[in-house]
């Protein structure tokens, strides 16, 4: 069946014909492709088509898809069956290489997803301290945890509904939702609010807004307003976790939150997510202690030995130094032809994260990411999909590079890229 057919059967039985809502493609307009098979930087629809991929499944690609070395891991691992619900020894490997690479891991806690992970620190982080409220960031989206899904970024902003359906007024008013970047919002709030504050989550670079690099002193401000208050940080690393540097945003920063939330790399592919932090506060967790979390997945085996071979590759390979110079001939190629035929575009970039913001400011916070034209980058993303570049499916979400892109993937990318926005 074709990708189009496929899809009216979906809807049949699926809301929408999909599992998460950005791939409906709603906001970029028509049908979305069904991948058949991804290798390296390519994926293959049910179309016959190939695609150079810039999401490369949302981030866990970092090596490409369908990485021999990861596929031979599972493949290992397959042979002793699929899971266990006991212990196993590979994610005894699997904790040690987090604590290893992750600077403020002392102990970590697997989950199945990232949202799993961002809910299981938020109620940490509350048993820890005693206290109820807790404060995000506009644009900052942490999966779909119901105290986190207020002004919520990715699919979340990308259908109008930052702040969805069926989440308890009582339980969102202790969410407190400030702008990021915005020192002096965080000084006020504290101020009136300090010893009730559990704790601030944020992606230390927000990348489900577009991406958004924090200003200089912005993460280490939030540390000293912790600090002082007695409050938790937390690090959303889902997606910069193993993706900016091997230590995450917190290594490049050289900022260590309390508590850290992963997921996408650690999983190779597989689904898998964890939370991890300093010892004294993942010690509240059960059977230690009174915070109770819990999963018959969690600790996978299959998925533990893809997401372990991934990490040891980051250990022996360290490719962020030629991710970031892949992702930067990309956005230098494409902002210059932006600049020639006079179009306002930004390109944000952090070693293998990039995205594209049609706005003539430099968007450093949700309200000014929201000021962004979002039909140009539709039409963006229309003509690179017909010239085969996969692009992420929002003016919302962010784009992914991968050590399996060659440079002739990258040229050819680059050039339906600069076809499609000299058409714009
Ligand atoms: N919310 C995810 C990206 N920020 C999208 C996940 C998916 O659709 O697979």
């Amino acid at each position: 069946m074709k990708s189009s057919e496929l899809f009216e059967e979906a809807k049949k039985y699926i809301p929408g014909g999909v599992n998460s809502p950005v791939r409906a493609f709603r906001s970029v307009g028509g049908v979305p492709f069904f991948t058949k098979s991804a290798h390296g930087a390519k994926l293959i629809t049910e179309d016959g088509r190939e695609l150079i991929d810039f999401v490369c499944t949302w981030g866990p690609a970092l090596f490409g898809h369908d990485h021999p070395t990861i596929r031979s891991a599972v493949e290992t691992a397959l042979k002793n069956g699929t899971s266990f619900g006991t212990p196993n020894m590979h994610e005894v490997e699997m904790a040690k290489l987090i604590n290893k690479m992750i600077p403020c891991a002392e102990m970590v806690r697997m989950t199945n997803s990232g949202t799993e992970a961002t809910m299981s620190a938020i109620r940490l982080a509350r048993g820890y301290t005693k206290r109820d409220k807790i404060v995000k960031f506009a644009g900052c989206y942490h999966g779909h945890v119901d105290s986190l899904l207020v002004k919520a970024g990715s699919g979340a902003l990308t259908f109008g509904n930052p702040d969805s359906a069926g989440i308890p007024s009582d339980l969102a008013k202790l969410t407190i939702v400030l702008p990021f970047n915005d020192t002096v919002a965080i000084d006020e709030c504290f101020a009136k609010y300090g010893d009730e504050i559990a704790c601030i989550i944020l992606e230390p670079y927000p990348a489900n807004v577009g991406l958004i690099p924090p200003n200089k002193g912005f993460l280490k401000h939030l540390r000293d307003v912790c600090d002082k208050n007695g409050s938790l940080l937390i690090f959303d690393e889902v997606i910069t976790g193993f993706r900016v540097a091997s230590g995450g945003a917190q290594a490049r920063e050289g900022v260590l939150p309390d508590l850290c939330a992963l997921g996408k790399i650690i999983g190779g592919g597989l689904p898998v997510g964890a939370f991890c932090g300093k010892r004294e506060i993942m010690e509240y967790i059960a059977p230690l202690g009174p915070v109770y979390q819990a999963g018959t997945l969690s600790g996978n085996p299959l998925a533990m030995a893809a997401g372990v071979s991934a990490l040891k590759m980051i250990l022996e390979e360290n490719p962020y130094a030629e991710l970031e110079r892949k992702s930067k001939f990309v956005v230098d190629a494409v902002s210059s032809v932006a600049k020639e035929k006079g179009i306002a575009l930004q390109t944000p970039m952090v070693a293998s994260l990039f995205s594209f913001f049609f706005n003539e400011r430099k968007v450093e916070n949700y309200e000014i990411a929201l000021t962004s034209n979002t039909e140009l980058y539709k039409k963006f993303f229309k003509g690179c999909l017909d010239a085969g570049v996969y692009l992420a499916p929002s003016a919302f979400e962010i784009c992914f590079m991968s050590s399996a892109h060659t440079d002739s993937d990258l040229e050819k990318a680059v050039e339906a890229m600069s076809k499609s926005i000299a058409n714009l």
